[in-house]
């Protein structure tokens, strides 16, 4: 990275400091820094303890076969007792674990509800029940293609108190994308809805599995699939095959004793994509995975005994595994669970939730602000947040003015911001600030939390000094993170592990894939996957920090920006904007004006070859922007596949327009 460009954009001046009411009573204070990095093992066994264990660990650690990593060797725990019945046995049954909020307005069909601790306790033990007599055995899997409802919830714990790894599919994912996933892991039993609801109306789901059970192959391996009835729509039946949830999981006992498994057991695949077709099951298991997600859950929220927090993601995605199901519920944290979208029945559905439920945590993504943001702040301004006191962001850069918008509009000005830098594979939050001990700095993630240790390095290992850019790494093993690629033990040594093999001076690193930079406190901003990084005239320049530039202008909503082939500087830059309401078309010389932009906040090797004012950006159901379809677009090349887009239509309504002449 050049350090020329580095210190032109990441010239951020302003600090928030944490209030002196959060930071007098935060959970964890800044000796946790020295403490953790002084015997980093007894500081994970410590937060291991916030757990119930049937048998403790005789070692915190075994790394003596890396990059397999066991932790807590010859531990036993069952995640689902330390999600939900220790809390009823600690008399905190009463207690709301999840407010769920369906997505229909009409309370006939929404289903909203509050759900305790007691009564999830029970609907777990029925389904680890029906599961049983539907033939799961510890050590089968199960896959999970649901709505956001308390099923899914229910599904997973359930999975998790009978040792029957879940692997858990976005509803939105097509039936290929499923088939591929129940054939990769071989999934005994699928757990599905009829449909769910999207935008006011029921939209199939059963139809896809049906589907999918006839494309996985020879080996087929799905004897039974598990329905609930949601929206009531008509399905197909295989009566060998399918059976409804109400007549068995409905009908089975509430009684159901919960095994202790070993640490390392197996609680989940997450499947997420890599460089190639074939998408990498990432596999978490039990002790140290929990330990990871409760701990963070705890540190970087702050959490209280009082907090009502919400965290906007599906469940389908690993930041709704760890940070709606498994850290909250290991923590006994009320929650909301939203079934909706952000802007259905209207746009202010989220305050609307915020006001309703009281919510004092809240956790989204920076795409979920930027189009906030696009919308204006008349919108959350019609609702009283004064319940929020932490916010959070995650899965993407948060570009420093979508950061300042979401603590001033949103926050009030009085909550701090976390931006959590985190993967699928770290299984929990590895860079973040702490809410009541770092002063904040718009688009930083700040430093590794207490127990992580992260650097940034050059091409050969070597550490960056402050005030430049290389690769981000963890230079050492964590709790929860991924202990290999499912299936595939050579895979996982490769993608992570071999870029920075161990030498004789220090063991192996685990390579994130992203890019990131070290400001002159020594302060990490991370800068996005570096296979975002382009190359201008023999000049490194990130995405990120031109997208940052083109937001900071006043008219502009959100970009995307991508290096398109260039015979004469090797790559170009092309941004994709859309534009705010506000600015209406942008004005006549809108490209030129936003060119001018970027070369003034970043320098003249920075301005792009070309902007293109677009309605919409293609982007993942985990709200990432897919840079790759936009490449497609800006080096006039047929646009590759789609099939993983949110909305599949995104594509042709960018291609249609710029054709027009826009
Ligand atoms: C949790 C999640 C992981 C990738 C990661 C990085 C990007 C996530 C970020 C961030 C900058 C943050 N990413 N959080 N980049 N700042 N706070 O998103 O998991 O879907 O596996 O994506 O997302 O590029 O490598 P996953």
């Amino acid at each position: 990275m050049s350090d020329e460009t580095l210190s032109n954009l990441l010239h951020e001046e302003r600090r928030f400091e944490p209030p002196a009411e959060l930071a007098a009573h935060a959970n964890l204070q800044a000796e946790a820094y020295d403490r953790a990095a002084a015997d980093p093992e007894a500081f994970w066994a410590e937060q291991a303890r916030r757990l119930d264990w049937a048998e403790e660990w005789t070692q915190v650690l075994d790394w003596s076969n890396p990059p397999f990593a066991k932790w807590f060797v010859g531990g036993r725990l069952n995640a689902a007792h330390n999600c939900v019945d220790r809390h009823v046995e600690a008399g905190r049954g009463d207690k709301v674990a999840l407010h769920f909020v369906g997505e229909p307005l009409d309370p006939e069909t929404s289903g909203t509800r509050d759900i305790t601790y007691a009564e999830l306790k029970d609907l777990v033990c029925q389904a680890a029940n029906a599961l049983t007599d539907l033939g799961v055995q510890a050590g089968d899997r199960v896959a999970i293609y649901m709505p956001m409802i308390p099923e899914a919830v229910v599904a997973m714990l359930a999975c998790a108190r009978i040792g029957a790894p879940h692997t858990v599919v976005f509803g939105g994912f097509s039936s290929d994308a499923l088939a591929s996933r129940l054939t990769d892991c071989q999934a005994k039993v699928v757990v599905t809805a009829d449909g769910g609801y999207r935008r006011g109306t029921a939209s199939a789901l059963k139809p896809a599995v049906d589907e999918a059970r006839t494309k996985t192959g020879p080996e087929h391996t799905v004897e039974k699939v598990l329905v609930v009835r949601r929206t009531g729509q008509e399905v197909d039946w295989d009566d060998a095959v399918d059976v409804w949830w109400h007549d068995t999981v409905e009908q089975a006992s509430t009684e159901h004793e919960a095994q202790a498994f070993d640490a390392e057991h197996p609680l989940y695949v997450m499947y997420t994509s890599g460089t190639t077709g074939k998408p990498k099951g990432i596999l978490h298991t039990t002790g140290g995975y929990l330990t990871g997600a409760a701990y963070t859950h705890w540190a970087v929220f702050d959490l209280k005994p009082d907090d009502v927090y919400w965290c906007t993601a599906d469940i389908g995605w690993v930041t709704g595994h760890s940070y709606i199901v498994y850290g909250p519920l290991a923590n006994g944290v009320t929650q909301v669970l939203y079934e909706g979208t952000p802007d259905s029945p209207e746009r202010g559905r989220w305050w609307q939730i915020i006001e309703e439920k009281q919510v004092s945590i809240f956790y989204t993504a920076p795409t979920a602000i930027r189009s906030f943001m696009k919308q204006g702040r008349e919108i959350p301004d019609r609702h009283d947040m004064s319940s929020l006191r932490i916010l959070g962001s995650v899965g993407e850069p948060i570009n420093p003015e979508a950061y300042v918008w979401y603590r001033h509009v949103v926050g009030g000005d009085r909550t701090p911001v976390v931006d959590t830098w985190w993967q699928t594979e770290t299984g929990a939050i590895m860079i973040s600030p702490l809410p009541g001990v770092t002063a904040g700095k718009p688009g930083s993630a700040m430093t590794a939390i207490p127990g992580i240790s992260a650097e940034v390095v050059d091409d050969q290992g070597r550490p960056v000094p402050d005030g430049s850019g290389g690769l981000l790494v963890v230079t050492a093993p964590w709790p929860s993170m991924l202990r290999t690629i499912w299936g595939d033990d050579e895979r996982y040594v490769d993608t992570y592990w071999s870029r920075f093999p161990a030498t004789d001076e220090r063991g192996a690193y685990y390579f994130a894939g992203d890019g990131a930079k070290k400001d002159s406190d020594g302060d990490l901003w991370v800068l996005g996957r570096v296979d975002d990084v382009m190359n201008v005239s023999g000049h490194r320049l990130s995405t990120t920090e031109i997208e940052s530039a083109l937001v900071s202008h006043p008219k502009v909503a959100e970009a995307a920006v991508v290096g398109a082939k260039d015979e004469d500087t090797g790559q170009a830059v092309c941004a994709f904007v859309i534009l705010r309401e506000e600015a209406g078309d942008g004005g006549a010389d809108i490209v030129e004006e936003l060119r001018n932009h970027v070369r003034k906040e970043i320098g003249p090797i920075a301005k792009p070859r070309q902007v293109m004012i677009v309605p919409e950006l293609p982007k993942t159901r985990s709200g990432k922007i897919m840079r790759r379809l936009l490449r497609d677009v800006a080096e006039d090349r047929e646009v590759g596949d789609v099939t993983t887009l949110a909305d599949s239509s995104v594509m042709d309504l960018i291609s249609s327009g710029l054709s027009k002449g826009a």
